[in-house]
């Protein structure tokens, strides 16, 4: 089953990728995305590998952004693809039926493509403005993620992203998401730990109908 809290990766001045997996695995995620920008693939497929471990110790699931063939290559348990990397078919042919393959969309056009070529889930936002993501796609806003649910929410799971803080949570779930997606939240709190359990235990409050 897809997660309803995915936590994204970045690192900060004061806390790195591989300390924010460990951090919010310890605070009960279960689902860890590593966004890694900037790096070599060396680099990239290090850092990756060191979520992995974190992630296997937690039994939390690791997706890997942008990089199937690492992703592949560590084990990992899934792959998310914007509109510049891999398409969807490719990398299903890659991975095979098991790996777990999101997917990006910023509109109703591009949920439905992803959707039809077999993503798992769909990534979709931004939610509002963030710092976190270079060449932000289009702002949603709140009727922009409810038009997109409404449409397909109950075909694929769809996980709203982009400037999501604690209360925009009830929000996002009534417009009919099925989960959410944070990375600054964490990244920039003052407590990890703590705000990760906040942000379980809000989203808990709701039900995915
Ligand atoms: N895609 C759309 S917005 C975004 C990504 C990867 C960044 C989300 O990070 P934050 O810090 O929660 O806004
Ligand atoms: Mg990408």
């Amino acid at each position: 089953m897809i997660s309803r809290l995915h936590i994204i990766g970045a690192d900060t001045l004061s806390i790195s990728q591989v300390e924010m997996a460990e951090m919010t695995c310890r605070a009960g995620a279960d689902w860890i995305q590593a966004r890694i920008k900037n790096k070599s693939l060396k680099q990239t497929r290090e850092i990756a590998e060191k979520i992995k471990l974190i992630c296997d110790h937690f039994q939390a699931r690791l997706i890997i952004n942008d990089h199937p063939g690492i992703a592949k290559k560590i084990k990992a348990h899934g792959v998310h693809l914007g509109k510049e990397d891999m398409s969807v078919p490719e990398a299903r042919k890659l991975l095979g039926k098991k790996f777990i393959i999101g997917a990006t969309a910023n509109t109703a056009e591009e949920a439905q493509k992803r959707m039809e070529e077999g993503a798992d889930y769909i990534g979709l936002g931004p939610y509002k403005y963030t710092h976190t993501k270079e060449n932000l796609s289009p702002l949603l806003g709140l009727q922009g993620i409810e038009d997109i649910c409404t449409k397909y929410g109950k075909q694929i799971p769809i996980i709203a992203i982009g400037g999501i803080e604690i209360t925009d949570i009830e929000d996002i779930q009534k417009a009919g998401a099925y989960g959410l997606a944070i990375s600054s939240a964490i990244s920039y709190a003052i407590d990890p730990i703590e705000t990760c359990q906040a942000f379980m235990n809000k989203i808990n409050q709701y039900t995915y109908a």
